[in-house]
């Protein structure tokens, strides 16, 4: 089963028609995942080991429009600047287009806006990948669900599919080999006090992709056994946390599972780490005002930058704490 099988079975006669309009925008919110995907089941179709669970981020993510050109190539723009069309970026997202038209037949301009910091480990892919099918959907007017375009964005990147609903929203990993029961699924939870602090410790990209780190974790750690147990514990008591809106019992948890996802990463060969001490000192200073009775947990992804988990209540003293902080409220 490969990408193109897929989109196929999604779109039965629909595949590879004409679009229907010449531009669409459509816009999707980054995720940020309280209980991590790491690791595939299958790589080309980015079937994940295990479910995972994320909050979405409002108002952060990316906004894209797509236009039918007159031209033999794409044109891409991010934030109104001109991309290299051979740059890793570029190819991934033409790469992706590929899937849904005819070859050598349609070619679009690809504007992207995007207010979160591009391969910061703050899910930039998860966002743009969504919006994309979002505005293919829009383009050539499939009617898709929700449910199949978060099937459509995970071929993109995995945690995409996560990205189609704001909220919390569990990607249910599935057991089929096509992939057509692993999609997101929003819950049906609103916590309005609820908010994530984005700790911006360096934009710069990262120098090792998610997708290689994972795969290399999976390969080499001998931790990895360990991990499907873990996220199963943690999936049962994060929506338990969620039910009975037990803020102490989410931070905890997520937390944990953050550490024991980069301990994977520590335990690999040759040893993956996203911290910079930067990271290593917020940590620590995040552990002292727990114990001086402040409830801030936080999470880390693919990248140095923290993401801090507290409430409404906690919000002045979280911006004494730590003054550069950018606070995001969900709901
Ligand atoms: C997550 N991450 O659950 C985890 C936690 C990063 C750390 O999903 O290969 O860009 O495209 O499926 O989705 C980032 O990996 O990887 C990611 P691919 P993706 O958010």
């Amino acid at each position: 089963m490969n990408k193109s099988d897929v989109v196929q079975l999604i779109l039965g006669d629909r595949y590879l028609k004409q679009p229907q309009q010449n531009q669409a925008t459509a816009y999707a919110p980054t995720n940020i995942a309280l209980v991590k995907y790491w690791g595939k089941r299958q790589q080309d179709i980015n079937l994940p080991v295990t479910s995972s669970l994320s909050i979405s981020l409002g108002d952060k993510g990316a906004n894209t429009t797509l236009s039918v050109n007159n031209k033999n190539q794409d044109s891409i723009t991010l934030n109104n600047q001109a991309i290299d069309l051979f740059s890793n970026f570029s190819q991934r997202l033409s790469q992706y287009l590929n899937l849904f038209r005819k070859p050598n037949s349609t070619y679009f301009d690809i504007n992207i806006t995007t207010n979160i910091p591009i391969a910061a480990g703050l899910a930039s892919s998860a966002c743009g990948f969504a919006a994309l099918a979002k505005v293919l959907n829009e383009l050539y007017t499939w009617q898709l669900t929700s449910t199949e375009l978060s099937i459509l964005a995970r071929l993109g990147s995995g945690s995409a599919c996560r990205s189609l609903w704001d909220g919390f929203v569990e990607w249910q990993a599935g057991e089929k080999s096509d992939g057509m029961d692993s999609f997101g699924v929003p819950l049906d939870i609103e916590w309005p006090d609820f908010c994530v602090g984005l700790l911006i410790m360096q934009t710069q990209e990262k120098n090792i992709s998610s997708r290689e780190a994972m795969q290399r974790t999976i390969q080499t750690s001998s931790l990895y056994s360990l991990w499907p147990e873990k996220v199963n514990y943690d999936l049962s008591v994060l929506k338990q946390a969620l039910q009975e809106k037990d803020f102490a019992l989410l931070g905890k948890t997520a937390e944990s599972n953050a550490m024991t996802m980069h301990a994977l990463m520590l335990s690999a060969w040759p040893p993956i780490s996203y911290a910079l001490p930067q990271t290593v000192e917020a940590m620590q200073k995040i552990w002292q005002l727990r114990n001086t009775g402040l409830e801030v947990y936080f999470t880390q992804d693919a990248g140095p930058n923290l993401k801090l988990l507290f409430l409404k209540k906690e919000s002045e003293a979280i911006k004494n704490y730590f003054p550069e902080i950018e606070i995001v409220q969900p709901f």
